[in-house]
């Protein structure tokens, strides 16, 4: 797809959520272990779990169930409350095993929060229907399994919820099957917003917030970027979406 209407509908997408899933700065408590989720990059349910973990700053290690995927079907079956589909989140910290947006928002909200979670996340009707458009005007990108080589390490993927840069890739790593540690750097001042280079919303030398995953990141890369992928398999450490792209249809694709 031309690569200008790929930008144009994430973007779309984003705007669909009213941009949900962009702001990491609620005073959240972090989780010891990381959390595990099953999720289906264009499920309306799933969105809604990504957003509230981006709000959450939370991370979580992302087992893709794409539509006809059977690499973590058996797992997930088992994780599951008797058996449900996706979203399903397992929270090695509790013990907690729960699915669907509604109890698992209220469930993230409420133990990483101490709050209930904000109108805009829960599955409303409203919110179903908006994060529903939002996968369809990506059109069939991310839905259906291909066949894919498994890597032997999980790969990382830093990136938030809303970055229109950051879906097409996650979109791909559905796809494939690809595990993934998703790292979460949602913005956490107004400095934050906007593009990378240039910091067009906020000229200047950028600063990211003190002890923050985004100030460890600039620390070892030098700014501040999303998407950007680590391969651990092969040593690979790369931002830009396109680029990524290509890496992970040439190294794991069949
Ligand atoms: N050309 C890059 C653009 C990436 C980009 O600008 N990403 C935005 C988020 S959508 C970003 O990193 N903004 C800076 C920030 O979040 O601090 C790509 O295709 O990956």
């Amino acid at each position: 797809m031309n690569k200008n209407l790929d930008l144009l509908s994430s973007g779309l997408a984003s705007s669909l959520r009213l941009w949900r899933g962009t702001w990491g700065d609620r005073p959240a408590k972090a989780a010891q272990e990381l959390l595990i989720l099953y999720d289906r990059e264009d499920g309306a349910e799933c969105r809604l779990v990504r957003e509230a973990l981006t709000e959450l700053n939370l991370d979580a290690m992302v087992y893709p169930c794409p539509s006809g995927g059977k690499r973590f079907a058996a797992q997930r079956k088992k994780a599951a409350p008797d058996g449900s589909a996706v979203p399903v989140l397992v929270d090695p910290n509790s013990g907690q095993k729960l699915a669907g947006a509604d109890d698992i928002v209220s469930y993230l909200f409420e133990r990483y929060l101490d709050a209930a979670p904000p109108a805009g996340l829960k599955a409303s009707a409203f919110n179903l229907l908006a994060s529903r458009l939002a996968g369809i005007v990506r059109g069939p990108r991310g839905l259906s399994a291909r066949p894919s080589t498994r890597p032997k390490k999980a790969l990382v993927l830093y990136s938030f919820e809303s970055s229109p840069f950051s879906r097409p890739v996650r979109e791909r790593l559905c796809e494939l099957e690809l595990p993934y540690r998703l790292v979460n750097l949602g913005k956490l001042q107004w400095s934050d917003m906007g593009p990378s280079r240039p910091r067009v919303l906020a000229p200047g030398s950028y600063k990211p917030v003190a002890g923050s995953k985004r100030d460890v990141f600039f620390k070892e890369h030098g700014r501040v970027q999303v998407p950007y992928l680590v391969d651990p398999n092969r040593d690979v450490g790369m931002f830009e979406s396109r680029d990524i792209l290509e890496y992970l249809e040439r190294t794991y694709a069949k």
